[in-house]
């Protein structure tokens, strides 16, 4: 039988990429709520993750503490101190392994990754990012890890933010992007290298998270 109701009328304007799909350069994407289903699970293993490996406010080389306080999971972690910044498999904090990457988080950085077009995206490292009200991550590249064929997922939970999307060059233009709590920005290929940070965070309260915004950085590092 034919279909009648409105619905089925509507034409799909979109064919490529839903209305939720938002490009900000020919390889970096935010997914609107893609990882909204995923939350529950991954909030469980965060909170594991916390207790093993405690959130800590790193040094910079130039010995300022950095507004945002980190900790991480996989094999590698990123670590900044006054010696400079790398990946390491230890924790300095507790001299153990960083915890292992959740089940989870993979699932939810694959399934990301491969909807922009990175199938068989294999994280080794995913650096954890909490922000209170006042914290900021100035201008800066990712590029301490080994491989930029692969691309970087970040996933944002909790409290909004503007993500600050550039260039190539630091003095370049600048993109202001909302982020929201379940948003998935995924980037690589040409826009890999391009300059990002995060504006201050104003004060909100989210019904999970309460005054905080977390967000998960997938990436292959070594
Ligand atoms: C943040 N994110 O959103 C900081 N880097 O809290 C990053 O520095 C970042 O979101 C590379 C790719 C995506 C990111
Ligand atoms: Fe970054």
């Amino acid at each position: 039988m034919k279909d009648h109701t409105r619905l089925g009328s509507i034409p799909d304007l979109f064919p490529e990429s839903s209305p939720a799909t938002e490009w900000l350069g020919p390889s970096a994407c935010v997914l609107r709520g893609f990882a909204l289903p995923y939350v529950g699970e991954v909030l469980a293993a965060l909170a594991e993750i916390e207790a093993a490996a405690p959130f800590r406010q790193m040094q910079t080389p130039g010995g300022y503490s950095m507004s945002v306080a980190m900790t991480n999971c996989g094999e590698l972690g990123w670590t900044s101190d006054r010696d400079g910044y790398r990946y390491a498999p230890m924790d300095v904090l507790t001299g153990l392994p960083w915890p292992a990457l959740p089940e989870v988080f993979l699932r939810l950085s694959q399934a990301a990754a491969a909807e922009v077009g990175f199938a068989g995206f294999l994280p080794d490292a995913c650096l954890i990012n909490r922000y209170a009200p006042g914290s900021k991550l100035s201008l800066h590249q990712d590029k301490d890890e080994q491989d930029f064929g692969a691309p970087i997922v970040s996933v944002s939970l909790g409290i909004p933010a503007v993500f600050q999307f550039g260039g190539l060059k630091r003095s370049d233009k600048t993109q202001r992007v909302p982020v929201l709590h379940g948003d998935v920005v995924v980037w690589g290929g040409v826009d890999r290298l391009r300059y990002h940070g995060v504006l201050t965070v104003k004060a909100a309260t989210h019904a999970v998270l309460g005054a905080h915004r977390i967000n998960l950085t997938f990436r292959k590092a070594g």
